[in-house]
């Protein structure tokens, strides 16, 4: 492996943290000492005004392979894999989802497994175009966990999500954003930079504005037309009071570039 080397690398730029999932060996695939540093990570960031939007990543040739297989007791029969999921993948996919940030997800190389899930979670994913997806899953046995099966057909639809999910076919990032699975796909050399770029954006954006955003849309996969009527209404009562609203409207009033609070230079 990779010796002493961490397995999470975490690097704060202007106004955004990169977190770069570091097993490359394993296509950074996760054993449980890596869930537990990475829900660390996220709950850091998620409490550092300093850390407005994150960039998740994967060293190496690839962005995660999901499992790490070589986690010694996996297929013991008196493992329960329920109680592994719920400690590790579930809580994890919780704290991207749960995170009051904008999560930018770059993914190159292979998405397997809950590796595609943890890259589908994410707010925001670019994929390069000869990126591999696969919900890899029924290969060895499994249905896809870790949130595909209520993410991908809300994603691409019931009819793709039942072919890639039985299958387990393997797609590019060019495919998947053609479907939806993702936000964007880009040439493999321009993908860290076009991920960074996004993220400095988001950084200068209204930071609660982002947090309601992701809150609400989350909200809206329960809720009626009703229900999401009175929360919008209720979030924007809320906003309507800000600062952030305050000068958005002058900036635009005064046409020039608003300047939210906290953003940085
Ligand atoms: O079990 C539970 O706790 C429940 C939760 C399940 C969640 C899941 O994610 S289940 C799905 C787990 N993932 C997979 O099944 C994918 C396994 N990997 C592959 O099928 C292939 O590696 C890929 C198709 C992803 C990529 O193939 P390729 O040819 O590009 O690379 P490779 O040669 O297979 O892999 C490179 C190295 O990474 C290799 O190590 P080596 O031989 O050079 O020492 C390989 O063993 C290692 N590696 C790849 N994936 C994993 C892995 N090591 C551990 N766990 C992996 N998932």
């Amino acid at each position: 492996m990779s010796g002493t080397a961490p397995v999470l690398l975490v690097e704060q730029r202007d106004g955004y943290r990169v977190l770069t999932l570091n097993r490359p060996q394993r296509l950074n695939a996760f054993d449980a000492g890596l869930q537990a540093v990475l829900r660390q990570a996220l709950a850091e960031a998620g409490s550092d005004p300093a850390c407005r939007a994150v960039l998740l990543a994967g060293a190496g040739r690839g962005f995660c392979a999901g499992q790490d297989l070589a986690e010694p007791g996996l297929t013991d029969p008196d493992v329960d894999l329920g109680a592994v999921l719920d400690r590790g993948w579930n809580a994890l996919v919780a704290a991207l989802r749960g995170l009051p940030k904008p999560v930018v997800c770059a993914v190159q190389g292979v998405a397997a497994g809950a590796g595609a899930s943890v890259a589908l979670a994410c707010d925001i994913t670019l994929a390069a175009e000869d990126a591999k997806f696969s919900q890899a899953f029924i290969r060895i046995g499994l249905i896809p966990d870790s949130g595909a099966t209520w993410m991908l057909p809300r994603l691409v639809g019931p009819a793709r999500a039942r072919a890639l999910a039985m299958l387990g076919d393997t797609i590019s990032g060019a495919e998947a954003a053609s479907m939806g699975m993702v936000y964007r796909a880009v040439p493999a050399a321009s993908l860290m930079a076009e991920a960074e770029s996004l993220c400095a954006r988001l950084a200068r954006l209204p930071a609660d504005a982002l947090a309601a955003t992701k809150r609400v849309l989350d909200a809206a996969e329960g809720n009626t037309l009703e229900e999401q009527l009175a929360l919008e209404a209720a979030v924007q009562r809320d906003l309507g009071r800000s600062a952030d609203y305050a000068e958005g409207v002058a900036a635009f009033q005064q046409k020039r570039p608003a300047r939210f609070e906290g953003a940085p230079e």
